[in-house]
């Protein structure tokens, strides 16, 4: 595939507009493209494994709008299912048996959830885990891990991933010390580390939470022992142990990481992928512990449109189409030979690289590897990964524009995808 310069007139006049009227001119900071360098793709629309900008490029589209669409975007049948559910009503406020199937959905498939609670979003999913953790302990503590990110809630902003770690924003300004005093942070993958943290702070330490795979330092998995040696310290201390499944959720397997590696948290967060492309995050886990929630305990939580039939509909379908047999072995058969794919076309062209891929989720480092944590992380060469993504954006190619996030197939791309992907790579790393 050549690469040629794209056309971007309508993106670059739509997207010069939206600077002045909304900060950076986007409605989320990673979409600015300010790691990867150069003018933002505006979109028109998507379908499938595609997605069209406003100047008519189309480009094989491996963000997947961060994980939602891992059926494909704009899949026939949940739009076919939104129609239906549109006529009804967008938002009722009220309890709906959507809401019903919905959660026993989710309790069917993830193993530590018996009691669910749905809301709006990640950042509301793993707000509402934090307080429950704390409620639930009464201890105010909790470890997170440097390069993991749990959304934008004060608590969590410290050495976080994802568009935090991508501006070089660890510690955003208006997140008051009081905020973050209590979260205290290991290194991804270093069990000495956290059992230092539980003796040191013994009997103070409400939960720890992870990404049990994550994408949001680039993608790297946990090493043997580390998820049981956790679920193991947790137990012994009397400490929740939370996964955030945000994105792992429904993607890495049917039941998430928990399922996949056999470990089981006691705390859950999920989103994405369970709200198929419209607003929805979840949390939940033991019963005993979601009991606190309120109105069944005392532990406030609330949100005007968490529930809304729309939301409850797209996640559903989309979770019925997940569960036809053989969708994770499609989803790991193409990511694999995606993700194998660039690293030969890499090597080939001799770059050093690492990197690999789990079921539906794979990324790529520029640096010698192995990449543990976000320390290692940050020694890719960022400058190179930018070209990369600018050469691969050219020859219709749409990679996430942050070395520190995951890439994401789904079920619409096909073998001729992978191929003129793994071969766009080829064109572009050898002019790099
Ligand atoms: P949201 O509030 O963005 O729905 O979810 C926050 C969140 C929580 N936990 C994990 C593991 C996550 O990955 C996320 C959000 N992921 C980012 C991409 N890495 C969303 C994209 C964005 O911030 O624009």
């Amino acid at each position: 595939m050549v690469s040629t310069p794209l056309k971007t007139t309508r993106s670059e006049e739509i997207f010069a507009a939206a600077q002045k009227l909304m900060p950076g001119g986007v409605s989320s900071p990673v979409r600015a493209f300010k790691s990867v360098g150069g003018q933002p793709i505006v979109f028109d629309r998507v379908q499938g494994a595609y997605v069209w900008d406003v100047d008519g490029n189309q480009y094989i589209d491996y963000v997947g709008t961060w994980g939602p669409s891992i059926c494909g975007h704009a899949h026939p049948e949940v739009i076919s299912a939104l129609h239906e559910a549109l006529e009804k009503g967008t938002s009722f406020g009220a309890p709906c048996y959507l809401e019903n199937v919905l959660a026993e959905m989710v309790i069917e498939a993830v193993p530590s959830i018996e009691m669910v609670r749905f809301v709006n979003s990640g950042t509301e999913a793993c707000m509402g885990v934090l307080r429950l953790m704390r409620a639930f302990t009464g201890r105010e503590k909790i470890i997170k891990f440097e390069g993991c990110y749990h959304g934008h809630a004060d608590s969590f902003l410290v050495k976080a991933g994802s568009g935090v770690a991508t501006l070089g924003l660890p510690d955003s300004p208006g997140v008051p010390k009081s905020a973050t005093g209590g979260t205290l942070t290991a290194p991804y993958n270093d069990l000495e580390a956290v059992k230092a943290l539980f003796k040191d702070n013994p009997d103070s330490i409400a939960g720890v939470i992870l990404e049990p795979i994550v994408g949001n330092s680039g993608f790297i998995r946990p090493d043997a022992g580390f998820l049981e040696g956790l679920r193991e310290l947790t137990k012994e201390y009397g400490a929740l142990l939370v996964f955030d499944e945000v994105m792992t959720g429904f993607r890495i397997a049917y039941g998430g990481v928990q399922e996949k590696f056999g470990i089981t948290p006691d705390l859950t967060t999920l989103g994405k992928i369970i709200g198929g492309g419209l607003p929805v995050g979840a949390y939940g886990g033991r019963a005993d512990i979601m009991a606190m929630v309120a109105p069944a305990g005392p532990m406030y939580q609330a949100g005007t449109l968490s529930g809304n039939p729309l939301a409850m509909t797209a996640g559903i379908k989309t979770l019925e189409l997940l569960q036809k047999p053989g969708t994770y072995e499609q989803l790991e058969t193409i990511t694999k030979k995606l993700s194998e794919g660039l690293l030969k076309a890499a090597r080939d062209n001799g770059h050093t690289v690492c990197g690999g891929s789990l079921s539906a989720m794979f990324g790529m480092f520029f640096t010698e590897g192995p990449v543990h944590n976000y320390d290692d992380a940050k020694k890719s060469d960022l400058a190179k990964f930018g070209k990369f993504h600018r050469g691969m954006l050219e020859c219709g190619v749409y990679l996430a524009p942050s070395q520190f996030e995951a890439g994401f197939t789904s079920l619409a791309h096909t073998d001729e995808d992978i191929d003129r992907t793994i071969a766009a790579a080829r064109d572009v790393l050898a002019s790099l």
